[in-house]
Formats: C-alpha cells, structure tokens, sequence
C-alpha cells in the first residue's frame, strides 16, 4: 500500500551514516520474508538463521541508531517499541518459538555487529545454553 511505501521509504535518511543492506530489504530490493511490521518496525526472518527460529527486528527509520550505544532519550520510544515486538514474536509459536527464547543485540566491532543499522535477534526452537559466545 501507499502507507506501507511511505512508512519506509525515509529509512535510513535521518542521519548521515551509509546505507546498509537493511535499506535495501526495507526498500525491497531484496527479499525477506517478513513475520510482523508496523509504522516504525519490520521483522523479518535471518537469512542465516542460528537457531530453528529467528527474526530479526528494524526500524524503519534508523535515525541515528547505527548501534545501540548511539541511543539518546529520543530513542526511548522506539527502543520501547522494538522490546514489546520482539515478546510478541518470542510467543508466536507458529514461528517455531516454544517456551522462551533470546533476546539479543550485538553491538559494535567486539560485539559481534555486522549491519550497522540498530537489529533485535529474537532465537528459539531449541535450548539456548547458558553461556555466551
Ligand atoms: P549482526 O548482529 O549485525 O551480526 O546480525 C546481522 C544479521 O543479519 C545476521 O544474523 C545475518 O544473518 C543477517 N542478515 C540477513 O538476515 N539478511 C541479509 O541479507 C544479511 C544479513 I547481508
């Protein structure tokens, strides 16, 4: 729909970092297959998934949160947003999460961040150990 191409089509040009292949998915250059969107948000399967389940959680408008740790107070709100999305998928079981699942961010170089544009990992469908890695 209109709102849909006019909801993303501002991706990524809020701040003057490079575009990143999320824009390109948010501009459906390339494809994914999405579970859940809203105005702000797009979820969408990891191409590469590490578990039997996981998603992948953007904002649209990056605006600013190339990272998390470039997250100010006028972020709260979409920050707020991306964590209640990522419970409501966690419980979807038609997405083959079962009881619980990982939340996680990477964030920066040591942190393991590939696209620079601000994601939420949300992976189930099996036991997660207790460790980290
Ligand atoms: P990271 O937290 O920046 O490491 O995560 C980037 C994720 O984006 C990683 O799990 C990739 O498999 C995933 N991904 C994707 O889903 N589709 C793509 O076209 C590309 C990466 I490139």
């Amino acid at each position: 729909t209109n709102h849909r191409w006019d909801s993303i089509r501002g991706a990524g040009v809020r701040d003057t970092a490079p575009s990143t292949i999320f824009d390109l998915i948010l501009n459906g250059s390339i494809p994914a297959t999405i579970v859940r969107e809203n105005e702000h948000i797009l979820a969408f399967k990891d191409i590469n998934p590490l578990a039997p389940a996981h998603i992948l959680l953007i904002p649209k408008d990056r605006n600013g949160l190339t990272s998390l740790r470039q997250s100010t107070e006028e972020h709260i709100h979409i920050l707020g947003q991306l964590l209640v999305m990522a419970g409501e998928i966690a419980k979807d079981t038609s997405l083959g999460f079962g009881d619980g699942a990982r939340i996680v961010i990477n964030d920066g170089k040591d942190g393991g961040q590939e696209v620079q544009h601000l994601h939420v990992h949300v992976l189930g469908g099996r036991q997660m150990e207790s460790t980290f890695g």
